[in-house]
């Protein structure tokens, strides 16, 4: 019994380690470029997704109310979409876990309109998964939910086997944060996970004003300067590091053209900055900006581009009242 213990706390501990080395090795690669980067992904900690709930609840950040909009009052549309008889089971499955606030819409109509299908969220924290599922039991106790711990891809290659018809949601614009390329593959490698006729259900933002886009990203409250420079904070909690966070500040763009956002942490002096687990200092001139994310917006040229080589077509595209946000529903085909 002591052993087993030990074993499972070496394992812990062991993949405690994987992560923060990989956390080290990614800021090293990237401080290491002439035009400094950081991976966004690091942004979710556990003050980085409180963070995040709360710009979910800004007034300026429209993505989240425009993307709940659709679900709410269009939902069935989005249904007749998916083209599945409700006397035929499917199996529903969400890419990222979220607190269901979306998708609870989709699932009470479902429900009610008697639908027969298994709710799969998928997410990589337990956590999450486990939170989402004590609430949709408590809330829809008739719908059957079937939750995921793991890689996306490692989870969709093992329900493969089932050859049920399947719907997958990948909302939010959380495929913003990836580059065009790396879009591609992403859906290319969805689309081999699936087979003939399933449904991707794509939730992007829209390429739109400045006026609209930037504060989204630059709010008055100041929640999205904290939570790109929670960042500096990590490395500093968990690398060693010693950044001064009064000399960094947060500086969003957005190129109106190309609908892409970027996210930067603008040095505001000259400065130098020692990060002991990679043993190295790093300088920052005043004004430096190191790129912490993207978060692209999009249209029907973009997407199409994106799907290309992906064995998708698009069969619909669902937009909230003021067509901020679109649902696309894409076809495997
Ligand atoms: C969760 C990736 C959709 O890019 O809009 C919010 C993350 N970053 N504010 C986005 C985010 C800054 C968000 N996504």
């Amino acid at each position: 019994m002591i052993e087993l213990y030990k074993s499972k706390i070496e394992k812990d501990i062991n993949e405690a380690e994987i992560l923060i080395n990989t956390f080290r090795d990614d800021v090293e690669k990237g401080l290491d470029k002439i035009e400094k980067t950081l991976p966004s992904k690091y942004f979710y900690n556990k003050k980085g997704d409180a963070l995040f709930v709360e710009i979910m609840n800004l007034p300026e950040y429209y993505l989240t109310r425009s993307e709940f909009d659709i679900f709410k009052n269009k939902t069935e549309q989005l249904i007749e979409a998916f083209n599945i008889d409700s006397n035929s089971y499917f199996e529903l499955i969400e890419l990222g876990a979220g607190d269901g606030l979306k998708t609870k819409e989709l699932l009470k109509t479902l429900d009610s309109k008697n639908y027969k299908f298994n709710y799969f969220p998928i997410d990589i924290s337990l956590n999450a998964l486990s939170l989402l599922e004590k609430d949709l039991n408590n809330d829809m106790p008739n719908v059957s939910v079937k939750t995921q711990q793991g890689d996306y891809f490692e989870v969709l290659n093992s329900l493969k086997q089932s050859k049920k018809p399947k719907v997958v949601l990948f909302l939010g614009s959380n495929i913003g944060n990836m580059t065009d390329e790396q879009a591609s593959s992403f859906i290319s490698k969805l689309g081999n996970n699936l087979q003939k006729g399933d449904k991707l259900l794509l939730g992007v933002d829209l390429i739109k004003p400045e006026a609209i886009v930037l504060p989204a990203y630059n709010d008055s409250k100041g929640v999205t300067a904290s939570f790109n420079l929670n960042l500096l904070d990590r490395m500093n909690n968990e690398l060693g590091a010693n950044f001064n966070l009064n000399y960094f500040k947060h500086h969003p763009e957005y190129n109106e053209k190309t609908g892409v956002a970027k996210s930067f942490i603008k040095s505001t002096i000259n400065q130098t900055v020692e990060i002991k687990a990679i043993g190295k200092s790093y300088s920052f001139a005043k004004d430096e900006k190191i790129h912490t994310e993207i978060s692209r917006k999009y249209n029907d040229t973009l997407i199409n581009q994106i799907i290309l080589n992906a064995n998708f077509v698009i069969n619909n595209k669902i937009m909230d009242s003021k067509a901020y946000f679109a649902d696309y529903i894409l076809t495997r085909y």
